[in-house]
C-alpha cells in the first residue's frame, strides 16, 4: 500500500458523482429536533472535552449508568496495543439489557418488533424477551454450552437470532454469527478458526419468496469443518417455516424442544470476557475474527446509541442491518435493548412483494428513527419519488446512514424524500472493529453536511497522517486514524495477536489503522474517502478481494485471478475479476460466478469477468491492481507503466470483452 492508493480512481466520491461545496452543503439542525436531542450542542462539547481529557473520568462515569455484580477497581489498562477496560469488574450485557429494565418495573413495554416477509408479525415485551432468552440460555447449557465455548449463529432475521445472541452472552459463551449469504464453505471456514462445536440455526428462511435451505447448509458446513478436524457437538434448530430437514439423532435439536421449563440467570462475566467473534475481510483471504469483548462494549454501543441516534421512549427504531454484521450487531439488536427501547426487525427482501415495502412498514407500525446502508437509499431513488409518497412516513424524526459512503445526491433524497426536510441525516462511520459509530454529526447538536461523517464520538481522537505519521493539513486526504483507545474496541484478531498488533497498530506507530483514506475540514468534519487497501465494499458487505481470487484459482480451469473494485452507482463497488486461464481452457464466466457463490456465498459472486489472456505485472511478479482498477472502471491507463513486465499487456486486457 502507498501514499498514491490514496488517489485511487475509484474512491467513492469522486468520478460520476457531483461534488457541493462544503460549507454551502451544510444543513442546519431543525429547532424542533434539537429542542429534544438526546444531546445537546453544549453538552457535545463538555463531555467530548472531558473524553479526550481525562477519558477515564468520562467513562467511569458512563459506566453508572449500567448493573455491576462487582465494581471495577480501574478504568482502563492500556499497553498498546492492548486495552483492558474496567478491569476486575464483573457484569453481563444480556442481564443489562433484559434482567434491569424488567427489575426496573419496564417489563411490560416492547422491547422487539417483528415483521416476516410475508407480514407476519410478532412482538415481545422485556419481560417475554427476558423469558425467552432464559429459557434458550438453559437449553444451551443442557446442549453442553459452557462459559467460553463459541457458538456459531446462521440464522435469519427471526426473533429467535436476537434471543439466540442474548442467551450466548448471558452464560458467557461468544457468538459468532455468520451472515446468511454465506455459502457452507465459508460457514465451515468460521467454525473451524473459532473452534465452535456448537451451531443455532434454522429449518429454513426466507427471502423474495424464495426458501433458504439454512439447515441443509449447516449440514454441509458441519461436514466440512469436521473434515477439518473441528468436531461439532450440538445444533439448535428454530422451526421457522416447518419445512421437512433432516435431523441427526443426539447432535440435532429442535430449538421448541430443547427449551423446557427450566431458566438460566444471567452469569457475573468479567468485564473482559469475550463477548462475540465476528468474522470480517481483510486484505488477505483469511477472514479476521475480530474479538469484543463484555463490558467496553457494552457501553460503547449504549452511548452511541443513545447519543447518535437519539433514541428515547415512545420510538420504533429500525436498523434494516442484518445480524450477520457488525452494524445487526450493534443497533439492531445491543444498542437499543440496552437502553430498554424498541428494536424493529424485518425478515426479508427491501423490495418485496414491491419497492413500497420498507414505506409501508414505516406507515404501519409507525417506524421513527430509520437507519440503513446507502445501497438501499440508492436503489430506492433509481425507483423514483413516487412510491414513497403513496405511504404516511410522519412518523419517521430521525435517518441515519452506515456501511459505505453516501453521495450527496443520495444524501439529499434521502433527506428531501424521506424525511421531509423535517428528519436530520446522520452519516456514521464506523468498523466492525470499532464496535461503535465513531465519527457522524450528532443530530441536535451539529449541521449535517451531505457525503461528509462528521466530527468523532466521545472518547474518539480522529487524525489524518501520510505514511510517515505526519499530519495532514486540513482538507487534504491521507489515512484515518485513532489516537486513543475506546472502550468498543477490538481487543484483538481471535486467536492471532500478531495479526492484531501489525495490522492496526503497526502501519503506522502508535495509531490505530482504519484501512480508510480520509480528509478533515479546518473545523473537524471528518469526510471518508473509501478504504485504502485490497477490501470491497459491495452494496455495503465488506469482502477482499484475496478471499474471490482464492475462490476463483481453486476452479481447475483458473490458473490466475486478480479482483478489483469497479464504481457502481448502485452497490458502491461492484466485483470486476480479471482470470487467467490454464493453458489450454476457456473457462465459462457463469460457471465461474457459481463456482464462487458456492464456495463463498452469493454476496461475492464476481458481476465482471474478464478471461484475460494476461495481467499487468511488475517484474518480480506482482500484479498492479491499479492499473486493472483503471481498465474496470473503463478509464484510461494513467501512471507509470515502466515497472510492469510487458506493459503492451494493458492495451490487450482493455480490448477483451467483459462478460
Ligand atoms: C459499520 C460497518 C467498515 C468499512 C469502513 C469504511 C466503510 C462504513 C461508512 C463507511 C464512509 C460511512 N464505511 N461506514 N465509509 N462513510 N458512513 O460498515 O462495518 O462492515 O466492518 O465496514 O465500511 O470503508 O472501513 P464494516
Amino acid at each position: 500500500m502507498s501514499q498514491s492508493d490514496l488517489l485511487r480512481p475509484n474512491l467513492p466520491e469522486q468520478g460520476s458523482i457531483e461534488h457541493i461545496s462544503r460549507q454551502e452543503a451544510r444543513i442546519p439542525v431543525p429547532e424542533a429536533f434539537a429542542a429534544q436531542a438526546n444531546v445537546t450542542p453544549g453538552q457535545y462539547a463538555e463531555w467530548y472535552r472531558e473524553s479526550i481529557e481525562s477519558p477515564e473520568t468520562f467513562w467511569d462515569a458512563r459506566a453508572k449508568d449500567f448493573h455491576w455484580f462487582q465494581p471495577y477497581h480501574r478504568v482502563l489498562d492500556w499497553q498498546p496495543p492492548f486495552a483492558q477496560w474496567f478491569v476486575g469488574g464483573q457484569t453481563n450485557l444480556s442481564y443489562n439489557a433484559l434482567d434491569r429494565h424488567v427489575d426496573a418495573g419496564r417489563g411490560d413495554k416492547r422491547a422487539l418488533v417483528w415483521e416476516g416477509e410475508e407480514g407476519e408479525v410478532r412482538e415481545y415485551t422485556y419481560a417475554q424477551l427476558l423469558d425467552e432468552v432464559s429459557l434458550t440460555a438453559a437449553a444451551l447449557t443442557r446442549l453442553g454450552v459452557k462459559k467460553g465455548d463459541r457458538v456459531t449463529l446462521y440464522l435469519p432475521m427471526i426473533p429467535e437470532a436476537v434471543m439466540a445472541m442474548l442467551a450466548c452472552t448471558r452464560i458467557g459463551a461468544p457468538h459468532t454469527v455468520v451472515f446468511g449469504g454465506f455459502a457452507a464453505g465459508a460457514i465451515a471456514d468460521r467454525m473451524v478458526a473459532a473452534g465452535s462445536e456448537f451451531v443455532i440455526t434454522a429449518d429454513i428462511g426466507q427471502r423474495k419468496g424464495e426458501p433458504l435451505p439454512l439447515k441443509s447448509v449447516v449440514d454441509e458446513a458441519i461436514k466440512l469443518a469436521e473434515e477439518q478436524g473441528q468436531a461439532v457437538r450440538g445444533v439448535l434448530v428454530v422451526r421457522h417455516t416447518g419445512s421437512d430437514v433432516t435431523m441427526q439423532p443426539g447432535r440435532d435439536h429442535w430449538w421448541h424442544e430443547a427449551r423446557t421449563d427450566e431458566r438460566e440467570d444471567a452469569l457475573p462475566l468479567d468485564s473482559e470476557h469475550p463477548l462475540f467473534i465476528l468474522y470480517t475481510s481483510g486484505s488477505t483471504g483469511k477472514p479476521k475474527g475480530i474479538l469484543h469483548t463484555t463490558a467496553g462494549y457494552m457501553i460503547g454501543a449504549a452511548l452511541s446509541t443513545y447519543a447518535a441516534l437519539d433514541l428515547k421512549d415512545h420510538d420504533l427504531f429500525w436498523c434494516t442491518a442484518d445480524v450477520g454484521w457488525i452494524t445487526g450487531h450493534t443497533y439492531s439488536t445491543y444498542g437499543p435493548l440496552l437502553l430498554g427501547q424498541t428494536t424493529f426487525m424485518y425478515e426479508g427482501a427491501h423490495n418485496y412483494p414491491h419497492w413500497g415495502r420498507f414505506w409501508d412498514m414505516i406507515g404501519r407500525h409507525g417506524i421513527t428513527i430509520l437507519y440503513t446502508a446507502p445501497t438501499a437509499i440508492r436503489s430506492f431513488m433509481r425507483h423514483g419519488d413516487d412510491t414513497p409518497a403513496e405511504y404516511d412516513l410522519s412518523s419517521l424524526r430521525l435517518l441515519g446512514s452506515v456501511g459505505e459512503p453516501i453521495n450527496p445526491q443520495a444524501w439529499h433524497w434521502y433527506h428531501r424524500v424521506i424525511g421531509a426536510e423535517r428528519c436530520p441525516v446522520v452519516d456514521t462511520w464506523w468498523q466492525t472493529e470499532t464496535g461503535s459509530i465513531m465519527l457522524t454529526t450528532l443530530p441536535g447538536a451539529h449541521p449535517a453536511e451531505p457525503g461528509t461523517a462528521g466530527v468523532p464520538m466521545f472518547g474518539i481522537d480522529p487524525v489524518i497522517l501520510n505514511r510517515e505519521g505526519e499530519e495532514m493539513q486540513a482538507d487534504e486526504g491521507g489515512f484515518l486514524t485513532l489516537r486513543q483507545p475506546w472502550p468498543s474496541m477490538l481487543r484483538t484478531v481471535y486467536g492471532d495477536d500478531e495479526r492484531y498488533a501489525k495490522t492496526y497498530f503497526g502501519e503506522i506507530d502508535g495509531v490505530y489503522f482504519a484501512g480508510d483514506g480520509a480528509r478533515r475540514s479546518e473545523d473537524g468534519y471528518v469526510t471518508v474517502l473509501g478504504r485504502v487497501d485490497d477490501v470491497l465494499n459491495v452494496s455495503g458487505h465488506r469482502l477482499s478481494t484475496a478471499e474471490v481470487e482464492s475462490a476463483l484459482v481453486a476452479h481447475p480451469q483458473v490458473a490466475e485471478a486478480a479482483v478489483v473494485g469497479k464504481p457502481d452507482e448502485m452497490k458502491g463497488e461492484s466485483i470486476f475479476a480479471f482470470v487467467l486461464p490454464q493453458e489450454g481452457q476457456t473457462p465459462d464466466p457463469q460457471e465461474l460466478r457459481q463456482y464462487v457463490s458456492d464456495l463463498i456465498g452469493k454476496v461475492a459472486r464476481p458481476d465482471h469477468i474478464v478471461v484475460a489472456p494476461a495481467l499487468p505485472k511488475t517484474r518480480s511478479g506482482k500484479i498492479m491492481r491499479r492499473f486493472l482498477r483503471q481498465i474496470a472502471a473503463g478509464k484510461s491507463i494513467e501512471g507509470d507503466t515502466s515497472t510492469l513486465d510487458d506493459p503492451s499487456v494493458l492495451e490487450r486486457l482493455a480490448a477483451t470483452p467483459v462478460e
